[in-house]
C-alpha cells in the first residue's frame, strides 16, 4: 500500500495521534508520543499548512508555484488570491461578511524569514488584500498600513477598486440589522481566515494571514490578522504560529508570538498551540467574550513538524506535504467546560 493511502487509512481508523480529534482530557501521554512521531516524519520540504477548507485550494496554489521556482512569498500570495477571490468563502475578501454598517473591510499580513512583515487593515474595496500587504512589504519602509491610508498606497500601486459586497453578504447583513445583536456564531461568523505557514525548500519559514474578520463587526474594527504578533508570527530560526477565531482574545494574548516563543523553549508545535489556547481561556473564564470564545493555531516548526489546536472543536487545517499529498487534518481541542 502507498504511503499515501497507508495515512489515508490510519487517518479514517483514527490511529494517527495529530489528526485525530482530541480533547484536553483525551490527550494522554500516549497520544501526544503517537502525535510526535507523525509529525517527525513529516522533515521533507517544503510543508505548507493553512486553515480550514478553503486551505486545501490555497495550498495546491501555493505548493505549484513553489514547485514551479516561485519565491515562497510570491506562493503564499498565490494561494491566498484564491479564497480572496471567490465568493462562496463568506469570511475572506471578495464576498466576504461585511461589518454592521454593511461595508466589507479587510486585514491581511505577509511575513518573510527574515522578518520583513507587510499588512493592511480596515482596507475596502481591494479584492486582494495579501498583495497589497506584499507590496508594503517590498515597496514600503513600513510594516502597516491601515484604512483611506492603505488605500490610497493600493491605487497608486495600480490595485483597482471594486465593490466587494456580494448580492448574498448584502442579503445576510440585512437579516442581521433586523435585530442587530453581535453574537458571532461559533466556527462560523467569527472564524474562517486564511493562515498559511509554509517551510519553503530551502528550509526557510514565512507566513500569512487574509480576512474579512469577524461578521457585523463595528466600522473600523481591526482584528488579529493584520497584526504581527497576534495573527501570525514566525522566526526563521525556530518556527511559526498563526492564528483563527475571536481576534480580541488573540490580540490581548499575543497568542501567535507566544506560540513562536514556546517552541523556542523546546516545545512540540502541540504542546505550544495547546498551552497558549488554555492561557487564553484562563484569561477568559470570566470575561463577556467567553460565550463566543472560539480561538486555534496552527504552528510549524523548522523541522517542518506541525499541529493545530484549537479552543472548541470543529477547528481543521490543511496540510501539503511530499510524503502524503493535500488533506484536512483536525485539530485537538480542550473543551474546558468538560472538565
Ligand atoms: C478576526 N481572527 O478578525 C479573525 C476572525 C476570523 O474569519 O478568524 N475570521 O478576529
Amino acid at each position: 500500500m502507498s504511503q499515501r493511502r497507508d495515512f489515508i487509512k490510519k487517518a479514517a481508523l483514527g490511529t494517527i495521534g495529530i489528526s485525530t480529534v482530541l480533547s484536553c482530557k483525551e490527550l494522554t501521554e500516549k497520544e501526544d508520543a503517537t502525535a510526535e512521531k507523525v509529525v517527525q516524519k513529516n522533515q521533507k520540504k517544503p510543508v505548507i499548512i493553512s486553515t480550514w477548507n478553503h486551505g486545501l485550494p490555497a495550498n495546491e496554489e501555493t505548493w505549484n508555484s513553489l514547485k514551479n521556482g516561485k519565491s515562497a512569498l510570491d506562493a503564499i500570495e498565490a494561494g491566498m488570491k484564491i479564497p480572496e477571490a471567490d465568493p462562496k468563502v463568506r469570511s475572506v475578501g471578495y464576498g466576504g461578511y461585511p461589518d454592521r454598517e454593511g461595508k466589507v473591510t479587510l486585514d491581511a499580513c505577509i511575513m518573510d524569514h527574515q522578518s520583513n512583515c507587510g499588512s493592511v487593515s480596515f482596507l475596502q474595496g481591494i479584492k486582494h488584500p495579501i498583495s497589497v500587504a506584499k507590496r508594503v512589504l517590498q515597496n514600503t519602509s513600513h510594516v502597516m498600513l491601515s484604512g483611506q491610508g492603505a488605500l490610497q498606497f493600493a491605487l497608486s500601486e495600480g490595485f483597482t477598486e471594486e465593490n466587494l459586497l456580494t448580492a448574498e453578504a448584502e442579503r445576510d447583513w440585512k437579516k442581521w440589522v433586523e435585530e442587530s445583536k453581535y453574537k458571532p456564531v461559533i466556527n462560523i461568523e467569527n472564524h474562517d481566515t486564511i493562515s498559511m505557514l509554509v517551510v519553503d525548500n530551502d528550509g526557510n519559514i514565512s507566513g500569512a494571514c487574509t480576512t474579512s474578520g469577524a461578521a457585523w463587526k463595528m466600522h473600523g474594527r481591526v482584528g488579529d490578522s493584520p497584526i504581527i504578533g497576534a495573527g501570525l508570527f514566525l522566526d526563521n530560526e525556530v518556527g511559526a504560529a498563526a492564528a483563527t477565531g475571536l481576534g480580541e482574545a488573540v490580540i490581548r494574548t499575543a497568542g501567535s508570538a507566544m506560540v513562536v516563543e514556546l517552541m523556542r523553549q523546546g516545545k512540540s508545535p502541540l504542546e505550544a498551540c495547546k498551552e497558549i489556547v488554555e492561557r487564553i481561556y484562563d484569561k477568559h473564564k470570566n470575561h463577556r467574550d467567553l460565550e463566543y470564545l472560539q480561538v486555534g493555531f496552527i504552528a510549524l516548526n523548522k523541522n517542518g513538524e506541525y499541529a493545530g489546536y484549537s479552543l472548541r472543536s470543529g477547528f481543521n487545517y490543511a496540510v501539503y506535504d511530499e510524503e502524503y499529498g493535500n488533506r484536512m487534518e483536525d485539530a485537538a481541542f480542550k473543551m474546558p467546560w468538560e472538565n
